[in-house]
């Protein structure tokens, strides 16, 4: 197949590129915009592989940009969209961005697809998220549950995917939609949970985890997030939407407490900060879905996050730079006042 990767430079899309690439014949282009989020460099390995260096091809463009996205339609078989504004505090602080490329972005992509599928097939997969459910007190979400997304991030994604949805019914595209659970692993940007507190434990940094710690997520390896889209793409129904769930709840409070026994580091590094605005305390979901297609999330929590945090050890070249130069402008914002207010966690 010929596959179009929007977003294809960040954690969870160049991830996809790496293992489709090495497991498979597809072309892929990536388009990317290479905002703070992204960077080339994710694609390195691909680019100076010589095997698979001539199925890539490396575009920089905006996915709300019908003139950039138009002239890479002509022959794909095949939009996953990857492209998104992903971090909940940065569209707590603004959430412009989000609505762009969440919405007006995924406008763009549906109307170049349905364009380029009066002349051949051509299958749209939305990158969604388990925020969409909003928070969830108890049991798992199926894929038929209301969406109630409450964080900006989480609307946009919303949006993204029921305009998806609606160019599936209206206009007969063939869309299929993932929701993935919270993905962590190597190349993930410093400021989401996990690689934010690696780093900062590495450099004995305080640690700002928000309220009580006792938030839970489902987590799920990068690996298992992108070989599940692909496992999707390749066998999903069309119109259908697949819960990618990682099946392993973990509280913060506890993510945080493994991190620092893996480095070594002391507790005393914790500090309980002012929370989140509207901070969904729980989000688990039903994989039922996807699992009756064969899928199976794969890597073990506790052996993901050893190699995560050790991936991070070893790469300080990579995430350096990400905390230089409007990082600590971003830094100072966010966590420079609750910090101040931080207690003993
Ligand atoms: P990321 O922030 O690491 O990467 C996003 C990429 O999109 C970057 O390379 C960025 O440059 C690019 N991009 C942003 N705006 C663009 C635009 N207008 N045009 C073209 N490219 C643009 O994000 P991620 O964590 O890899 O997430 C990828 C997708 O998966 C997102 O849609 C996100 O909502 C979804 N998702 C993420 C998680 C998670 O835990 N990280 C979980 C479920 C779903
Ligand atoms: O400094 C922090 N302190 C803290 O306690 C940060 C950055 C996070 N947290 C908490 C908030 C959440 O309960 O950790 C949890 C995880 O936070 P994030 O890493 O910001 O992820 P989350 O908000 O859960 O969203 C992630 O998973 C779903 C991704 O960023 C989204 O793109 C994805 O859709």
């Amino acid at each position: 197949m010929k596959l179009l990767v929007t977003g294809g430079a960040g954690f969870i899309g160049s991830t996809f590129v790496r293992r489709r690439l090495a497991s498979t014949s597809d072309e892929i282009v990536v388009l990317d915009k290479l905002t703070y989020a992204g960077s080339r460099s994710n694609l390195a390995q691909v680019e100076e592989d010589p095997a698979l260096a001539p199925r890539l091809r490396f575009v920089v463009g905006d996915i709300a940009e019908p003139a950039d996205v138009r002239p890479l339609l002509t022959d794909v078989d095949a939009v996953l969209n990857f492209a998104a504004e992903s971090h909940v505090d940065r569209s707590i602080l603004d959430a412009e961005a989000f609505l762009r490329t969440g919405v007006i972005g995924v406008h763009v992509l549906l109307e170049a697809v349905r364009d380029a599928a009066g002349r051949r097939p051509c299958r749209f997969l939305q990158v969604s998220t388990d925020e969409v459910y909003g928070a969830v007190e108890e049991g798992a979400s199926v894929e038929t549950d209301p969406v109630v997304p409450r964080s900006p991030y989480a609307a946009a994604k919303a949006c993204g995917e029921l305009l998806a949805r609606s160019y599936g019914t209206t206009h007969g595209i063939d869309v299929v939609i993932t929701r993935g659970a919270n993905t962590y692993g190597p190349h993930q940007h410093p400021e989401k949970l996990v690689p934010l507190f690696v780093t900062n434990a590495l450099d004995d940094q305080p640690l700002p985890l928000y309220g009580d710690g006792l938030q839970q997520r489902d987590w799920l390896h990068v690996d298992d997030h992108a070989d599940g889209i692909g496992w999707i793409l390749d066998r999903g129904t069309a119109g259908e939407v697949y819960n990618l769930s990682g099946e392993a709840p973990r509280t913060n409070r506890a993510i945080t407490e493994l991190i620092l026994r893996t480095l070594d580091k002391p507790w005393s590094l914790v500090r309980s900060v002012p929370d989140r605005p509207g901070h969904d305390r729980r989000y688990a979901m039903d994989g039922a879905a996807a699992r009756a297609l064969g899928w199976v999330p794969r890597v073990p929590f506790e052996d993901g996050l050893a190699a995560t945090v050790a991936w991070y050890a070893d790469h300080r070249s990579w995430w350096e730079p990400a905390k230089s130069g409007d990082w600590l402008d971003y830094y100072e914002r966010q966590y420079g006042r609750r910090l101040t207010e931080s207690v003993g966690a």
